[in-house]
């Protein structure tokens, strides 16, 4: 039987007002949750590795990735990858849209996010965030509890700033890179993609690519990576 351009809709429109499809049922997927309930928006279910307790928060939580398939077939389209790791949270993004996804973004309504900020998609901004004026978030961001993103910076794809730190202006952040509790990065430096900084650095410099730093000022671990 052929679908007419009109049951597409329909059926995207269906899909649209379903509950929200979270990704994990740990931490993140907590923290998300009630993110998500601030705004109002319905969840419908978590989605846990094969040994993930049953609910998170009064959702009820689904264990294996079999059942993305199973939910898509019932017609829930939005989806939330709330997994902190941020390799696994780009994998399985990626997996998720070429399987019809549509990602949404998680945003507290205490969070400050200025209106020539650009936010890409699944991406997560936590309480009391301040996301300065032309400042860029890319896909599957998180930017954790009381972070401050200065003007003009741009945070990477599925990159991780965590509670607490505090990114000047003209500061880049790469792909996938994690910035510790309470790191501090001065205006202009860049943070290659992979890079990590432990909590409490105070990055002056720029970092490589995959380069871990930790102290203050920040400096490379002796086992660090510098591809
Ligand atoms: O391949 C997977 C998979 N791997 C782990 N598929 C699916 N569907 N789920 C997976 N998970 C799920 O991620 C586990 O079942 C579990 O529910 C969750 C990991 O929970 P955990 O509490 O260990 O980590 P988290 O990613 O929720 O939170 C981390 O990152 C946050 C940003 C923690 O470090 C938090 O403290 C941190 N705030």
């Amino acid at each position: 039987m052929s679908t007419t351009l009109d049951d597409r809709a329909a059926a995207s429109n269906a899909g649209a007002k379903l509950g929200i499809v979270l990704i994990g049922a740990g931490g993140h997927a907590k923290v998300c949750i009630e993110l998500l309930r601030a705004a109002g928006e319905p969840i419908a279910a978590c989605i846990g590795a094969p040994d993930a307790k049953r609910d998170c928060l009064g959702v009820p939580v689904h264990a294996g990735d079999e059942h993305l398939a199973r939910l898509r077939a019932l017609g829930h389209e939005r989806l939330f990858v709330a997994i902190g790791d941020n390799a696994r949270r780009e994998r399985l993004a990626e997996g998720a849209l070429a399987k019809g996804w549509r990602l949404v973004n998680a945003i507290s309504p205490h969070a400050l996010v200025s209106p020539t900020a650009r936010l890409g998609l699944g991406v997560a901004i936590m309480a009391g965030a301040v996301i300065n004026a032309d400042a860029r978030v890319g896909d599957l961001a998180i930017i954790n509890t009381l972070a401050g993103v200065d003007h003009d910076a741009t945070i990477g794809r599925a990159a991780h700033v965590a509670p607490r730190c505090a990114l000047a202006g003209n500061v880049t952040v790469g792909a996938r890179a994690f910035l510790g509790v309470g790191s501090a990065v001065v205006p202009g430096v860049r943070i290659g993609d992979d890079a990590m900084s432990y909590a409490g650095s105070v990055i002056t410099r720029d970092i490589p690519n995959g380069m871990r730093v930790a102290g203050v000022p920040a400096r490379p671990l002796k086992d660090a990576k510098t591809s």
